[in-house]
């Protein structure tokens, strides 16, 4: 028995120092590798610089701010452990020319046109050296950053006019920097302000009273609708990069409270929704959710929802997999529930009862399920090639009540049973848009409607991602595809109802001719083209009414 011992104790010594021994192996291979790719490499300091700021506008979202990878794989010149996607081989300037020039079937876009040969050029050295550090970002430089412009005692009670603002619509014209705020029964805009680099989405206070609006710079800038011409009343800059922000919409919470989900750093920042002053910072780095639950520091915040029947929000932590259940009723040390379900998060919506929310696990080609009030996870579904629903949308026919999604990666329109009995949480249906490939970004229906509204933005066809299809919900048959209208061009981008469920507003954007589409829901015919001079590239739309009620 005890040779045994002795025999096993050596057995393990042996292993340990060869894998030791091995691990200073691997290290010194990495340096010298490093270096060598670093050799290989010219790039001055302002090169450096430049491409940073390229990367930053239009390759983090989806590769991740330290390069580590998210939906796209990393971009290290040094594949990450366990994190393999390319291979240090492929990361060759000919080869990631090759890629940044004609983007690939799994979604990315191609480049070619958009950057210029010079910036194209750079990147494929500035990809194959060693990213630049991120510096610290916390509670301190939002304090700094925020910018009260209309104190609440100096803000009318009451609004300053006659328009409806549930029918108001907040549009991005994301390269500008700018959102323009139109009235959606007129069809006047009212305002256009500069509100920061790259906004990517707009929510809406739980009173409608409140535009929140959230940019790559990580800016929060907040609209007041009660002032004759809508205002900018407050301003902050919760990180470096973000995309999300939501605000407490809880029955004796509206308009309390507002959450910002950084992408760098990777935080969850609770501010006062009512000025935007910063309360608490809680970083979102931890174990992912599968695997050998390996520490992930770069855990971007992605879709964030609030509940109507809780006093809480989900926010969904892309590279760890976790949907956290933040509770707000003590903002300052808020609750947290952290629900394990699939890499990586990215958007998603409620199902037509606001019981259940369905996020894209995009990466792993899955739907996760949650039960907000029981805060556990229901289901994870197999649906296709990196599903990306936008909020997704709710439809009902005889198959019962349905959740809606689109994919990236492939040409297929998933529809997921939510209501209980036979197939709940099931996909019963798939349809395809017109021909071949995805790239469909958003999905749209509204109560009151009897069309499914798919958009095309990413597929490589520009006659395709031109043009947006509508389905009739109860056969699921394509019933027209809709091309840009004369004098309109470039992509066809994300769809909003107005209030009443009979107009959808559609955005043209990366063309000459930008403009945004007014249809008949019904009919299916221009009602309205918006073409003006102010109108630059337009994507995201929101009218206030269904973004205050999550009506998709
Ligand atoms: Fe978006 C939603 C992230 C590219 C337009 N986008 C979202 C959400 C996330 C996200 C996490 C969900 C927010 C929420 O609900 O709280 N988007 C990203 C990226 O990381 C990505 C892939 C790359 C990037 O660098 O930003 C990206 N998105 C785009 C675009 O290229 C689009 C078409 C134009 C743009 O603004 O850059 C775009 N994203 C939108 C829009 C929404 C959105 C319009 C809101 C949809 C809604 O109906 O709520």
């Amino acid at each position: 028995m005890k040779k045994l011992n002795v025999l096993i104790a050596l057995i393990v010594i042996a292993i340990l120092s060869f894998s030791c021994k091995s691990d200073k192996k691997s290290e010194v291979k990495k340096q010298k590798t490093t270096e060598i790719a670093s050799n290989e490499i010219s790039i001055t300091d302002a090169e450096m610089e430049k491409g940073a700021a390229i990367y930053f506008d239009r390759c983090a979202g989806c590769h991740g701010s330290s390069r580590k990878g998210a939906t796209g794989p990393h971009l290290l010149p040094i594949a990450p452990e366990g994190n393999n996607y390319l291979g240090t081989t492929m990361l060759k300037a000919a080869g990631l020319k090759a890629f940044i020039e004609n983007g690939t079937p799994g979604g990315m876009p191609e480049w070619k046109g958009i950057m210029t040969d010079d910036e194209i050029e750079l990147m494929t050295r500035f990809l194959q050296v060693d990213p630049p550090i991120v510096p610290p970002y916390g509670m301190a430089e939002i304090k700094n950053s925020w910018k009260l412009i209309i104190p609440v005692a100096d803000r009318p009670t009451k609004p300053q006019h006659k328009r409806n603002i549930d029918n108001y619509f907040g549009v991005i014209m994301r390269d500008a920097g700018k959102v323009a705020i139109i009235d959606g029964d007129t069809k006047e805009k009212l305002v256009v302000l500069k509100t920061g680099f790259a906004v990517h989405i707009l929510r809406t206070s739980a009173s409608g009273r409140y535009i929140y609006s959230v940019g790559r710079d990580g800016r929060i800038t907040m609209i007041d609708t009660y002032t004759k011409t809508p205002t900018i009343v407050a301003e902050v800059k919760g990180g470096f990069d973000a995309r999300s922000v939501e605000v407490s919409k809880f029955k004796g919470y509206e308009d309390k409270y507002l959450v910002f989900g950084g992408y760098s750093p990777s935080h969850i920042a609770i501010l006062d929704a009512q000025t935007l002053e910063p309360l608490s910072v809680t970083p979102t780095a931890g174990n992912a959710c599968d695997g050998d639950k390996e520490f992930i520091e770069e855990a971007r915040v992605a879709a964030i929802v609030a509940s109507h029947t809780d006093p809480v929000w989900i926010c969904n932590v892309k590279e760890t997999g976790m949907v956290w259940i933040v509770d707000y009723t003590d903002p300052r040390n808020p609750g947290m529930t952290q629900i394990p379900t699939a890499r990586f998060l990215h958007d998603g919506g409620f199902d037509s009862t606001g019981h259940y929310f369905l996020v894209a696990a995009n990466a792993s080609n899955k739907i996760v399920v949650i039960d907000v009030p029981n805060k556990k996870l229901v289901k994870i579904i197999e649906t296709g090639i990196k599903p990306h629903p936008g909020r997704g949308t709710n439809i009902k026919n005889k198959l019962g009540n349905l959740w809606v999604t689109s994919h990236l990666g492939e040409n297929k329109i998933s529809l997921i049973k939510t209501n209980p009995g036979d197939k709940q949480w099931t996909v019963v249906k798939e349809i395809k848009a017109t021909g071949n490939g995805g790239g469909a970004l958003f999905v749209k229906s509204h109560p009151k409607s009897k069309h499914l509204w798919v958009d095309r933005t990413l597929n490589p066809d520009a006659k395709l991602n031109s043009s947006v299809d509508v389905f009739d919900i109860n056969t699921l048959e394509l019933k027209k595809t809709l091309s840009a209208p004369e004098g309109v061009d470039g992509r066809a981008v994300h769809m909003e109802y107005n209030k009443a469920g009979n107009e959808v507003w559609v955005s043209y954007f990366m063309g000459k001719n930008s403009a945004i589409v007014i249809y008949d829901d019904k009919t299916l015919k221009v009602k309205k083209i918006i073409q003006e001079d102010w109108v630059e590239n337009p994507t995201g739309k929101f009218n206030v009414y269904n973004t205050t009620h999550d009506i998709y």
